[in-house]
């Protein structure tokens, strides 16, 4: 996030974009709720589905999936046609408006309409409700960048950001809501083929550093992203063996089918987890790690926060620390790793990465609110007189790399869309209840009793058309596989529009994903692919009595 929490609120308009925000990610949701309910906040949520914030919505934008750009760049085109773009802004700290203007005016309200089917007047009234704010926000999560096509969203929402002057200051800015507790501090330490860590580049210079730092030689090769390893296995030369640690790509990865022929032709597996897996079944070796609260260590939170991780109760049976498994191979390996503490490892991560310079144990401890990037050990204080040190807030004065540079992105349709056999649009994604795989929620009773089981949503016209009824049992078909579930009837989803949480494993949403990939990050198309729904005749399902569904 280009901005922290603690100056949300400081925002007259929100602008969250594909995140359910109150499932997905509560405490922000909750924050966004009481601004808007409490402080009389607009908020437009920009989602094909009804999710809970658009409850509390001014305005709801209900897209088809996948038409992003076209929205965004709509919303550029009333911005800069009714005179809203903040010219002096543009001029001072940007570059590249005038390239960005020929493309963006080619989206008209009508255009839009016919694309997305956001009603022209609707998009009308949320530019001008953007554009006229004193400060607004921009959050967004996958509903946005889940698309062959999510790139250039990502370059939409920065080009409405920018050219109204809403990055910089507190209450506006870009905001991605990173998904995983600690993603922000993988992604931060190098676990991305392209960079090094805190996001140098892989080039001779960079490599000299590390070496002397490391004692060690450095390849200076690229590696491949998630979804390029898994094509990779079926290649002449690719990839044979492979190393996972907590990944579980057998309920994650798209197109499960082709995915697990992949997984099962390697050499040599190792799936190092705190569970077994469908994944660590597949393995050769797995390896018992222990979780959060049985050792030390540091994650680093969507606003760039590093917040300290305390030991609370000792590791089972014979599990040992992420950490330990690593040192003791890489010792048999021939390279002596050793750490005496969590400490010593922020230590080095602060010697070798410049946005972690001035972070140690000294401060954290001290509940010193630490937002990389921390170049400067300098401490300030907030209006509550809470202790920062580093930047909550990004690009104040000027951005990182000087100007701001505006990107035109055309819209580009789905790489699946619906037809006469398959004709409904799939988008896939979480609830409240359970986590990703539910290698770890589906074991919590609680949890289980408000979630039991694998379910679709249905919008109600559609339930009708089909003759389906609420709780009903239907077989769901896309061209890669097919899975059983009951259909769940609401307004929720748009008509035409299915939704399946990929939490349940005996009816895994990605058996029917597919691995159409953004070109440029690499990311898979979870959110579009085209299906069949059909009632297999078992009839409706009696609800078990604490089910949950918030339709
Ligand atoms: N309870 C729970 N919380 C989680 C997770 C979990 O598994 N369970 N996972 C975490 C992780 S790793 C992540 S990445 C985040 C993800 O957080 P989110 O991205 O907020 O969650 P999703 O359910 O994947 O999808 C968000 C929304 O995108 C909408 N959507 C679908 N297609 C489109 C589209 O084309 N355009 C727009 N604008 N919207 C669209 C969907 O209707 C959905 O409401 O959640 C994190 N938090
Ligand atoms: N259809 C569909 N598929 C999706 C998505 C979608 O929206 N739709 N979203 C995608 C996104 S955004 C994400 S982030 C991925 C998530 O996909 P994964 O990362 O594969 O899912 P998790 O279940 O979070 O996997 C984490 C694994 O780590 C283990 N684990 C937990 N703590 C520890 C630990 O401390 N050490 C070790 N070694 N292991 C641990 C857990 O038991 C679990 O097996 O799914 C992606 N797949
Ligand atoms: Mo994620």
């Amino acid at each position: 996030m280009s901005n922290s929490l603690h100056d949300l609120d400081q925002a007259d308009v929100f602008l969250v974009t594909g995140s359910n925000t109150t499932e997905a990610h509560p405490i922000i949701g909750m924050q966004i709720w009481q601004a808007v309910r409490h402080n009389k906040k607009k908020l437009i949520v920009i989602d094909p589905r009804k999710i809970e914030l658009t409850k509390y919505a001014t305005m709801h934008l209900r897209n088809r999936p996948g038409t992003d750009v076209a929205v965004f760049n709509g919303l550029a085109r009333v911005i800069i046609e009714e005179g809203l773009a903040d010219a002096e802004y543009i001029k001072s700290r940007t570059e590249g408006f005038e390239e960005i203007r020929q493309i963006i005016m080619k989206y008209t309200p009508e255009h839009v309409e016919k694309i997305s089917g956001v009603p022209k007047e609707q998009l009308i009234e949320a530019a001008r409700m953007y554009g006229k704010a004193e400060r607004a926000s921009i959050y967004w999560a996958m509903g946005t960048t889940q698309h062959t096509n999510g790139v250039n969203g990502v370059h939409a929402v920065v080009n409405l950001a920018m050219m109204t002057g809403n990055i910089g200051k507190p209450g506006t800015g870009v905001n991605p809501l990173r998904g995983q507790n600690n993603v922000q501090g993988s992604c931060d330490m190098g676990c991305l083929p392209n960079n090094f860590p805190g996001y140098k580049l892989i080039n001779d210079e960079n490599i000299d550093i590390l070496e002397k730092a490391w004692g060690a030689k450095i390849s200076g090769k690229k590696g491949l992203t998630l979804t390029e390893m898994v094509n990779s296995m079926e290649e002449p030369g690719g990839i044979k063996g492979l190393y996972i640690m907590g990944e579980d790509p057998m309920m994650s990865d798209p197109d499960l089918n082709h995915a697990k022929k992949c997984f099962e032709s390697l050499e040599f597996l190792v799936v190092q987890d705190i569970f077994m897996t469908p994944t660590a079944e597949l393995a050769h070796v797995v390896l018992p790690a222990t979780c959060f609260a049985e050792k030390e260590g540091t994650f680093t939170n969507t606003e760039r926060r590093v917040q300290r991780v305390r030991k609370a109760v000792n590791s089972p049976g014979q599990a040992w620390e992420d950490v330990k498994i690593i040192t003791e191979l890489s010792k048999r390996m021939g390279y002596a790793m050793d750490y005496p503490s969590a400490s010593k490892i922020m230590d080095e991560i602060a010697s070798v990465t410049p946005i972690y310079q001035c972070i140690s144990y000294e401060y954290l401890d001290k509940g010193i609110a630490v937002h990389w990037p921390c170049n400067s050990c300098s401490l300030t204080q907030d209006t509550c007189g809470t202790l920062i040190m580093g930047k909550p807030v990004l690009h104040e004065g000027q951005f990182s790399r000087g100007l701001g540079v505006f990107k035109a992105v055309e819209f580009l349709p789905p790489a699946e869309w619906v037809d006469d056999e398959f004709p409904l649009i799939l988008t896939t994604g979480r609830n409240l209840w359970h986590w990703h795989g539910g290698s770890m929620t589906r074991k919590v009773s609680s949890l289980n009793e408000r979630s039991p089981e694998p379910y679709m949503e249905l919008n109600h016209l559609d339930a009708k058309r089909m003759n389906i009824k609420d709780r009903e049992e239907v077989r769901v078909r896309s061209r890669r596989g097919e899975i059983t579930l009951m259909a769940r009837i609401s307004e929720r989803p748009a008509p035409g529009v299915v939704f399946i949480p990929f939490h349940y494993k005996e009816a895994a949403a990605n058996l029917l994903t597919h691995n159409a990939l953004d070109p440029a990050a690499k990311i898979p198309e979870y959110k579009v692919s085209a299906v069949k729904v059909e009632k297999t005749g078992a009839g409706q399902k009696e609800a078990s009595r604490y089910s949950h569904f918030p339709g």
